[in-house]
């Protein structure tokens, strides 16, 4: 099963992202396509859409769009439940021991890694990124 991680601008540029990946992959997580790339503001918004009305939406669209992040479809068994596991709450005051959030997130924005949150948005999410064709 595939899930959707973007590792985020505030660990690319804080060079954690090789630790973030590191930690997915001790996890059982396989890369089956990523694509290091800078969202454009349509992008983001698209990607976002469901949160369009939510206080954080403009926020969150500048924040995904001041720097480069690296989309990755993820594989494993049980991927989005366990994906979800491993990068811990939102939050990083809220989010478990040793979780990828609580090590590498500075705040509920800031925080490190986007995850699919239900097997219907990996779909979505994985076919935003990347065409069926490019998952090797
Ligand atoms: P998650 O990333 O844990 O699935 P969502 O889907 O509720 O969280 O929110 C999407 C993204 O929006 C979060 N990763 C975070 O960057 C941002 N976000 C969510 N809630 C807030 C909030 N209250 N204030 C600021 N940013 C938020």
């Amino acid at each position: 099963m595939l899930t959707l991680a973007i590792i985020k601008p505030d660990a690319i540029a804080a060079g954690t992202a090789g630790k973030v990946l590191a930690h997915l992959e001790q996890a059982g997580f396989t890369i089956r396509a990523a694509t290091f790339t800078h969202l454009t503001t349509t992008q983001a918004e698209a990607f976002y859409a469901v949160h369009r009305e939510r206080p954080f939406f403009r926020p969150l669209v500048a924040f995904m769009t001041s720097g480069p992040c690296l989309p990755m479809a993820l594989e494993r068994d049980d991927a989005v439940m366990k994906l979800r596991e491993v990068i811990g709450a939102t939050d990083p005051k809220d989010a478990a021991p040793g979780t990828v959030r609580a090590l590498y997130a500075e705040s509920k924005e800031r925080n490190a890694i986007h995850a699919s949150d239900s097997e219907e948005n990996a779909r979505r999410e994985v076919g935003f990124f990347f065409a069926e064709a490019e998952l090797v």
